[in-house]
């Protein structure tokens, strides 16, 4: 591997633009491809189309010195890297066509010795048929090209960093494909670079995201049940966290984001019959917006005409990030059954997205003001400017803490 080469990006989303601007800062060529024609133009300006710290400056100074042009259509290279999304469709099941459709394009532009990686989360097996669909079109190249899946394993909001500093799993379809892959990634990763196979590789991003869900999911249970017994699930989670081997996470209104509420699906739709615990965490994780507005609604029984006040949209703290979002769940949810008058709070919007929010009746205001005329305080999102709030211009309002920023440890309410 040497910095002469020249690396395609197909995908330039939340991983593949990150990605191919850490390479292009290290001087090696990228050449990113998009079917977004705005995505394109907004890059090849230097400019960004996703909120993310640090990734604006990267990429401006890619581009500025001329190693990183976004382009329509892949182009010959050494490396391809294919980072593009993979939802899940009716009935939870793995929707790769736009691995397929990214494998697709590159094919014509592939040659002998060529390195081709697929990073996007996927079902066990996806590189093995990316594989098939390469040596269908071209076999001419079996055993000339390598192949290998190493997943993305980065937080948004710690993108840049976790990018260069995380370790990463590399699963080759074969020992020379390992290695020519953990040769790439040592260009440009800080940290271990760990050679499995793509299958290991493949289950290791699920497994990840699905320990996540069901940790989340066992910490939001004991908030139902905290509730009914009328015990502090802060207070509760803190004192049970000073035992050296228990680390519960953080209850909250529900999982969202793009990963964690999908990758477990992928475990379940491969081993239905063993996935007992991951279906559940789901469900779990999935119940709990409902039950988020089932609480608000009690709380409204002794008003006439309650006014509810949302504190924040995004899917986590401070982020804009308002897709996949439990807190916009509850808020449609209290729209939708006229739970009494809504605002939201979101410091980190301008305007409502309407194809997220439904209906007209939500008002977007600033903390003081939902402070002021709510009767009651809806917790969804633990934003900085939401835990520097004094909890004592909170008195006399009802409130329903979901992330427990204003009802920590000791606080009855
Ligand atoms: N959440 C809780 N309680 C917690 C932690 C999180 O309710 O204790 C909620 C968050 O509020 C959010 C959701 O879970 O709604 C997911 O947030 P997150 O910060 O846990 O994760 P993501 O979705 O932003 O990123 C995850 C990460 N995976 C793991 O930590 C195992 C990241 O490393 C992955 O790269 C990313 O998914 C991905 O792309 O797959």
């Amino acid at each position: 591997m040497h910095k002469s080469m020249k690396v395609v990006m197909v995908g330039l989303g939340y991983i593949g633009l990150p990605t191919a601007a850490l390479i292009a800062a290290k001087g090696i060529t990228v050449h990113g491809v998009d079917v977004n024609a705005d995505v394109v133009k907004t890059i090849n300006e230097g400019k960004v189309h996703i909120v993310e710290p640090d990734l604006e400056g990267l990429v401006t100074y890619a581009v500025a010195r001329g190693h990183l042009k976004a382009h329509a259509q892949p182009v010959p290279a050494d490396v391809f890297l294919i980072a593009v999304p993979t939802p899940f469709r009716e009935g939870h099941q793995p929707d790769i066509t736009y691995v397929e459709s990214a494998t697709e394009m590159i094919i014509p532009h592939l040659g002998e010795g060529n390195l081709v990686i697929l990073e996007s989360t996927s079902p066990v097996g996806t590189t093995e048929r990316m594989a098939d669909l390469v040596y269908a079109k071209r076999p001419e190249l079996r055993g000339k090209i390598s192949i290998a899946y190493c997943p993305e394993r980065v937080l948004p909001g710690k993108i840049i960093f976790e990018l260069e500093r995380n370790d990463r799993a590399i699963g080759g379809l074969d020992a020379r494909s390992s290695e020519q892959a953990r040769a790439f990634y040592a260009l440009f990763v800080k940290g271990k670079l760990h050679v499995t196979t793509a299958r290991t590789a493949e289950m290791c991003k699920l497994t990840e995201n699905a320990y996540r869900d069901v940790n989340i999911a066992f910490a939001n249970e004991i908030s139902l049940i905290c509730e009914r017994l009328n015990i502090n699930v802060w207070e509760l989670i803190t004192l049970a966290n000073l035992h050296p081997r228990v680390n519960i996470l953080q209850p909250g209104p529900g999982v969202g984001g793009h990963c964690i509420a999908v990758d477990p699906w992928f475990i379940v739709s491969l081993a239905p019959d063993l996935s007992n615990l991951i279906r559940t965490a789901r469900k779990v994780n999935d119940s709990k917006p409902h039950q988020v507005v089932e609480q608000v609604i009690r709380a409204t029984a002794g008003h006439s005409a309650p006014v509810i006040a949302c504190f924040g949209l995004a899917f986590k703290a401070n982020i804009d990030d308002l897709r996949e979002s439990p807190a916009v769940v509850i808020v449609n949810e209290l729209l939708a059954r006229k739970a009494g008058r809504v605002l939201a709070v979101e410091p980190n919007i301008d305007a409502l997205p309407k194809r997220l929010v439904a209906g007209g009746e939500l008002r977007l205001v600033d903390a003081a003001t939902a402070i002021r005329e709510a009767d009651i305080l809806v917790l969804l999102v633990d934003h900085r400017e939401f835990v520097d709030i004094d909890p004592r211009r909170l008195s006399g309002k009802t409130i329903i803490d979901t992330r427990g920023i204003w009802t920590q440890v000791g606080s009855q309410s």
